[in-house]
């Protein structure tokens, strides 16, 4: 993508899935490709987010993610066993921290076959239980496959492989490799008969353990091996980058010389692994529960996201690994993989509790939230130090009040391809600062996320674009900048900064230790008065588990909110209905709106309010159920019950 003044953007593809390397030259790119045709799109923009719409209308829109799976996540290589993980999720109970999602890496896995558990720490006797209990909780469990399958002669899932003859083939046999269950076979997702090995062997999973997810890693694919070159094309004359150095392309992968279904090498498709592996993935977890599919994938090509979501592997637990989750998440929001997220804490090397603390304040606002680490190294559950737990109440909570928010941006990047996390530039593409700024990010369009980045510091330098900037914490207008301005913030202790973008309208709902439960709680809305009076904002809801998002046929709600100011100060707030099969049945209620920049120099004596015509009381008298309470410029309205699917008009008038 091509952003530039006065703000026009484009972009361009090359769809190509073999080897190649991309040198960016400031003012030129210079493609280096190694085979394949040359395909080139382009995609006309203008805007930032007209670029990104137009690509995933190629691609495929970004899959709707479930509900939950915008909860917390937390997870380890190196779980000992099943009261291990009880110890985990008791620990979040125990210091009041959401933990949506439980995880498991390869440990639970028998000599680390696919399909199997150990039967000594993680034994279906205890296992089961646990998952069901999960669930009776209202919380999630997911687990690791990994690609290679071993080659066992005992092994089910590999007889089966073997009766469908579905694995990667070099020299007229299957390729041997070597991963954690020593040699195996690799499944040829180009096969489609591989996609219903898959599938059938997800669902005997399933029968055991019901997991709510599948992680897929190591499928770019990692080979401990680095298999020797057989012809040219194990060995091509360009030796492409390959993490940073230019050194044989079967260094510790699957050879090029493989053969794929079809007969196509794998030199030409070793890129489409993971992407194939997530649509199998996918569509095997759909058939399995009829339900929205969670999958996570370690490698991603151009149309992954139609499939999974993504983590960016194995970062260090270091400053510099924190700073650089930031442009990472945000390159895959522009990729149209919105659902992203690095380690929080940090997957390598030992974690420190400041470092910890400061990650969870940022990683409480990736678009996919999960605490991960390695084994041997420290563990880094987020209630093991009390600032760290503190930190994460704090920022967990204020991401859980705005799941409504953060959830109604998946429903727009399904549906138009906009990343959930974005760069300020995408929003403020005129504003040349704006374009170099990595240190904060957008949640949508009206929250601005600024966290603590450096060891030891006591400020946060922050950029605001030009606008009203609002303080989400306690609601005073923070920044007010016709041009965009810098600012140096006092770091706060437990929390990133974050703020509301005037003219913006935030649909939160109330914090809770499941998404389930935060689900159930009252609907507030956060309205940021821009300059002129005006804020605008929606709502999305549906079940959060059926497969479709927003589809004709499928139940769901979607509401506009508006707001203007009229010359007497007299504040208007409607809800326009656009779709309503969702929300009627749901009881669901607005139950109070606090409205942030307020015009009037002086704070009103009273504020009278409106709720479709009808004058409700707000002196304090319980009687009607409503009081207002001045802020900061900002009015709270609360005690309202104004039933979302239903369209109001709510007046406030403030001109006593
Ligand atoms: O399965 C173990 C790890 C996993 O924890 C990590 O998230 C992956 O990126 N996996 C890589 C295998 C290699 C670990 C060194």
């Amino acid at each position: 993508m091509d952003v530039r003044p006065p703000g026009t953007a484009h972009g361009v593809l090359l769809l190509s899935s073999n080897g190649m390397d991309v040198l960016y030259g400031g003012s030129y790119v210079t493609y280096k490709v190694i085979g394949g045709v040359l395909d080139f799109y382009f995609f006309a923009g203008p805007s930032p987010l007209a670029v990104v719409d137009q690509y995933t209308q190629l691609v495929g829109r970004p899959a709707p993610m479930p509900y939950w799976s915008f909860g917390f996540h937390q997870c380890r290589y190196g779980y000992v066993n099943v009261s291990d993980l009880k110890g985990v999720v008791a620990g979040y109970a125990m210091a009041k921290i959401p933990l949506e999602v439980m995880w498991t890496d390869i440990d639970y896995m028998d000599k680390y076959q696919d399909f199997t558990l150990n039967p000594v720490n993680f034994s279906f006797a205890e296992l089961r239980p646990f998952v069901d209990r999960l669930h009776q909780n209202g919380q999630k469990y997911v687990v690791i496959i990994d690609p290679g399958i071993s080659t066992d002669p005992t092994y089910g899932t590999f007889i089966r492989g073997m009766q469908q003859d579905i694995f990667l083939k070099r020299n007229g046999t299957n390729y041997v490799g070597n991963v954690w269950p020593g040699d195996v076979y690799f499944p040829d997702f180009l096969n489609p008969r591989a996609a219903e090995f898959w599938s059938d062997e997800i669902s005997r999973f399933r029968r055991a353990i019901p997991v709510d997810g599948i992680w897929i890693d190591m499928n770019e694919l990692s080979n401990f091996l680095s298999p020797e070159p057989l012809n040219s094309l194990d060995d091509p004359p360009y030796r492409i980058n390959n993490s940073g150095v230019h050194r044989p392309i079967n260094n510790k992968t699957t050879p090029a010389s493989a053969l794929h279904y079809g007969g196509v090498t794998e030199y030409d498709a070793h890129n489409l692994f993971g992407l194939l592996e997530s649509r199998a993935t996918n569509r095997a977890l759909l058939r399995d529960t009829g339900r929205r599919p969670y999958v996570l994938s370690r490698s991603t090509f151009v149309g992954s996201g139609r499939y999974t979501a993504h983590w960016t592997g194995d970062n260090d637990a270091t400053w510099e690994d924190l700073r650089y989750s930031i442009n990472t998440m945000l390159s895959f929001g522009l990729f149209g993989v919105p659902m992203v997220g690095a380690d929080i804490c940090g997957f390598r090397k030992n974690t420190t509790e400041e470092l910890c603390g400061r990650w969870i304040q940022l990683g409480a606002f990736y678009p996919f939230a999960r605490d991960h680490s390695t084994i041997g190294t420290i563990r880094r559950e987020l209630f093991l130090w009390p600032s760290v737990a503190a930190s994460a109440r704090k920022s967990l909570g204020l991401r859980y009040r705005l799941l409504p928010y953060i959830y109604t941006r998946m429903y727009e990047a399904h549906t138009t391809g906009a990343p959930i996390a974005r760069p300020l530039f995408f929003s403020y593409p005129e504003d040349v600062t704006a374009y170099g700024v990595d240190t904060q990010f957008l949640l949508g369009r009206g929250v601005l996320v600024s966290p603590v980045l450096e060891q030891g510091a006591t400020t946060v330098d922050a950029y605001f674009p030009a606008g009203r900037w609002f303080s989400i914490y306690d609601h005073s207008l923070a920044i007010d900048t016709r041009s965009g301005k810098r600012v140096t913030l006092p770091a706060l202790p437990d929390a990133p900064y974050v703020h509301v973008a005037g003219g913006s309208i935030l649909p939160l709902q109330q914090s809770a230790m499941t998404t389930a439960r935060a689900r159930r709680t009252p609907f507030h809305l956060l309205v940021a008065l821009a300059e002129d009076g005006t804020a605008a904002g929606e709502l999305f809801l549906d079940d959060g588990e059926s497969p479709e998002m927003g589809a004709t046929k499928s139940e769901f709600s979607l509401v506009k909110f508006s707001c203007a100011t009229r010359s007497d100060g007299m504040i208007r707030l409607r809800s326009q209905v656009v779709h309503n099969s969702y929300a009627p049945s749901r009881k669901l209620v607005i139950s109070k709106v606090v409205l942030m920049g307020l015009q009037s120099p002086e704070p009103p004596k009273k504020l009278t309010v409106f709720v479709n015509g009808a004058k409700v009381e707000t002196n304090s008298a319980v009687s009607t159920g409503y009081k207002s309470r001045r802020v900061l410029g900002a009015a709270h309205v609360s005690g309202l019950s104004l039933v979302v699917g239903d369209e109001f008009e709510l007046k406030v008038d403030m001109s006593n």
